[in-house]
């Protein structure tokens, strides 16, 4: 029995400036620019995948756990995506362990695709450059696509890029405060779709956002933390202003997540320290530097019970 086999690792990244709708649906084309930092090992994913002609269909095993239903499917319907595009004919079997624990309510689909994109092509032994292996990861999962990069990522139209090298800004840390552990009700790929049809808003972010991913760029190239706080904060709340403004509304932020941004509000009185973000769920990105990471998990742990802190 021939088999490919390889094994990837990715870490997850989380957007300064938010990805959020679609101008195709099934490409998944993003209808504005993104701005991201890929995160570090305590958040990635690492994935084995072993194509085989004996295997009669796709199979997944996720952090321990054989897994039948929409995931395998999502998984099954992007290595359709590879099986088309490299006019592979096997099956395969992926095995995939977050360094994150399981069910603490951190998203994994950008790490989740982007380590099986890069797996399923060494697996499969085709030479691919990083923009066509961006492009790969993009039909798994959008965000995904900015995961192939480490360092600082941006992503417009079909493949994303690296803008800066992690060694730019080593310092700059994303404090992970997980509030639920619980999966989130909707999907963001119901949820923004949604977004598109129905929110003003977001008609409105659409003609602002790119100004924004310019200052993103320029605070992170001059190390303007400040700058950059303050604009990703802004960022932040305009997409869940957004969420809040489509019909029916989407809520992701909890009571938590309110008083984490009043704590983070409190602890930028004299200076400006650190600067939230919340994707599609309730855990809060706090973005702060190396030296201020203590101090803002133990301010955070003593205003708020009940949550666990990743250093990403
Ligand atoms: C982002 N998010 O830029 C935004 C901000 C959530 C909030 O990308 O449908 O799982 O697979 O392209 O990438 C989450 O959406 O959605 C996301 P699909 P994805 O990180």
């Amino acid at each position: 029995m021939q088999t490919k086999k390889a094994t990837a690792s990715a870490s997850s990244n989380i957007a300064f400036i938010k990805y959020w709708g679609k101008k195709d649906e099934e490409k998944i084309i993003p209808m504005n620019t993104s701005v991201s930092m890929t995160l570090r090992d305590s958040v990635s994913t690492t994935t084995t995948v072993t194509f085989s002609s004996q295997f009669p269909k796709d199979t997944l095993v996720l952090n321990g756990k054989k897994e039948v239903g929409k995931k395998l499917e999502k998984v099954s319907q992007f290595l359709d995506v590879i099986r088309k595009k490299f006019a592979v004919h096997e099956h395969a079997a992926v095995e995939s362990q977050n360094s994150f624990p399981t069910g603490c309510g951190m998203a994994s689909s950008a790490s989740g695709f982007a380590a099986l994109a890069m797996a399923s092509v060494e697996a499969l032994g085709i030479a691919i450059g990083k923009k066509e292996l961006s492009a790969l990861a993009r039909r798994g999962s959008g965000s995904a696509c900015r995961s192939v990069y480490t360092g600082f990522v941006t992503w417009s139209g079909s493949f994303a890029e690296q803008i800066y090298e992690k060694s730019h800004w080593p310092e700059l840390r994303d404090v992970i405060v997980v509030i639920d552990a619980e999966e989130k009700k909707m999907s963001s790929r119901d949820a923004m779709k949604r977004t598109v049809e129905t929110s003003g808003a977001y008609k409105k972010r659409l003609t602002v956002v790119d100004d924004r991913v310019e200052v993103v760029k320029q605070a992170i190239g001059q190390k303007d933390f400040p700058l950059l706080a303050k604009t990703i904060m802004e960022d932040s709340d305009e997409f869940h202003a957004c969420l809040k403004d489509t019909k029916p509304s989407v809520t992701y932020l909890t009571e938590k997540s309110y008083k984490i941004i009043d704590a983070v509000r409190r602890m930028n009185t004299d200076q400006v320290i650190v600067g939230y973000t919340f994707d599609a769920g309730p855990n809060a990105h706090l973005i702060t530097l190396e030296e201020h990471v203590e101090s803002v998990a133990q301010n955070i742990k003593e205003c708020i019970g009940g949550v666990s802190i990743i250093i990403g």
